[in-house]
């Protein structure tokens, strides 16, 4: 039998217009940003794979949720249609809403870290990590070896590694570890996820030593997703069962509803424990807003609602993973290295092996994401050392093992066209390595520096040069 091909289970009702620049325009634009994707005008980008992050096309539905806010200051409607959301579909107890999901990683740092404390994490996510240092813990990495290896097959890199765990415990004890941060989908190992075995192995590990589990449960149904696809024994179970099942074995979990759950803006704490949420309402109400909005509109939590049912439908998540494996597939098949197995919510290509001729303090990632941008408009971003930052103690940069550009694809928003753009575009830059050269810091701000900082080539005033009598960029130039 033949397989067949599947195709997104929506159709598109309106449509945005993007500018098309030329090369000369973007080798500009490029520059005044300091090479530093984050900082360019979006109105100068094709196909923008920056983030998945509050960047999806939302349903004709949320629209519709979204004119039914109810913008009382207390006890809003739409707080407790989220409410029952995230009791239904992740099975917490208590919700406190946030801005976003560095809101919920503040609240959650501040009333369970004291000065000293040491957390482990299956690797680190950059603003979790912060929070957790401005809130005097240290940061600890319990994630597998095979994560930190782009080219190992593993099906679950995302999984904690039981005797690292174990010999944290042993290290600096029981007492010095106030939770684990549990990452489903581990964006910085290249979308990975976390079988269900290991999940169910480290929470009892860490509650047999009364360490609470938190899961950043960001992309968690991704994950429910590939424990489906991947995981002996969940084939016939739905997604929606899965994820339930995931967060049944934790305390609590932070998370970004700008990603799974299908919204532009809002995120939340969700804690089982009553005492510690009562801490956490008691916070909430400095840093994000009152209990029932906490820092988002009332109609945002409407369209927040909506979007977590529609977030875990097996034809959405299947498409939306999908589309990540379309991309990836395509690449791996012209030779591109990247990061395997493919991702949930993006493509991240090794900048090491894309570019041997660029060493690690020339920034290889940062630069190929300049390049790539420059090349035909695709604006990509940098997951390396410039991201990984300075050892808090010792001021020294950081090279993690991992150098990689993030493709990363917002939900609903692009077609296989688009894809196949970016495609030709990385193929074709993969091709002629050597017309890129590596960039060294113009400005570099003191937290969480990928966003803000800016380069200069460390060869001439180009990141990409032209090969000799080649028209690169042919798309649009
Ligand atoms: O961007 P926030 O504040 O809503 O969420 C922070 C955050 C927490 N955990 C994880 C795993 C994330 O991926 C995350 C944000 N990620 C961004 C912005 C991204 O581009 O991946």
């Amino acid at each position: 039998m033949t397989t067949r091909s599947w195709a997104e289970p929506y159709k598109i009702k309106m449509v945005e217009h993007l500018r098309m620049t030329t090369f000369a325009e973007r080798e500009r634009a490029i520059a005044e940003a300091g090479y530093n994707t984050f900082l360019l005008r979006s109105e100068d980008v094709y196909i923008d794979l920056l983030t998945d992050s509050g960047t999806a096309a939302m349903s004709d539905r949320q629209w519709a949720g979204l004119m039914v806010g109810d913008e009382a200051y207390a006890g809003s409607r739409n707080f407790y249609h989220l409410e029952d959301a995230v009791r239904r579909y992740y099975g917490y107890k208590n919700l406190i809403p946030t801005h976003q999901g560095r809101g919920a990683e503040h609240l959650l740092s501040q009333i369970c870290i004291k000065d000293g404390d040491v957390v482990p994490g299956n690797m680190y996510f950059t603003t979790t990590k912060l929070h957790q240092e401005l809130a005097g813990g240290r940061f600890r990495d319990v994630i597998i070896d095979e994560a930190h290896d782009p080219a190992s097959e593993h099906p679950f890199k995302g999984n904690v590694d039981l005797d690292k765990m174990r010999r944290l415990i042993e290290e600096v004890g029981a007492e010095r570890i106030p939770y684990l941060s549990l990452e489903t989908n581990v964006n910085m190992a290249g979308g990975q996820p976390c079988s269900m075995e290991n999940i169910k192995a480290v929470c009892a590990l860490c509650h047999e030593h009364g360490i609470n589990v938190f899961l950043d449960a960001t992309r968690a149904v991704e994950n429910s997703l590939f424990i489906k696809e991947r995981e002996d024994g969940y084939a016939d179970k739905t997604v929606e069962n899965i994820l339930l099942e995931i967060c049944s074995h934790t305390d609590g979990c932070t998370m970004s509803a700008k990603k799974d759950s299908l919204v532009n803006i809002g995120g939340f704490l969700a804690l089982n424990d009553d005492a510690l949420a009562e801490k956490a309402r008691n916070l909430v109400v400095i840093y994000e807003g009152l209990q029932t909005y906490g820092g988002m509109a009332g109609r945002d939590m409407e369209a927040m609602a909506i979007g977590i049912g529609e977030s875990v439908q097996f034809e959405h998540i299947h498409a939306r993973v999908g589309q990540v494996e379309y991309l990836g597939h395509k690449l791996i098949d012209a030779g591109v290295p990247v990061v395997r197995p493919i991702g949930g919510h993006g493509v991240f290509l090794d900048a090491q092996a894309f570019l041997p001729h660029v060493p690690r303090d020339q920034y290889p990632a940062q630069a190929l994401a300049a390049a790539l941008y420059v090349d035909s408009g695709v604006r990509s971003m940098e997951r390396g050392a410039v991201s990984a930052g300075r050892d808090p103690v010792t001021g020294e940069n950081i090279f993690p093992k991992l150098e990689l550009v993030r493709l990363t694809l917002p939900r609903r928003v692009y077609t296989q066209a688009h894809m196949d753009v970016t495609i030709e575009s990385i193929v074709s830059l993969f091709e002629h390595p050597e017309r890129i050269c590596g960039l060294r810091f113009d400005y570099e701000p003191e937290h969480l520096r990928f966003f803000q900082s800016r380069f200069k080539p460390v060869d001439g005033d180009l990141v990409l040069r032209a090969a000799k009598g080649e028209k690169v960029g042919a798309l649009h130039s």
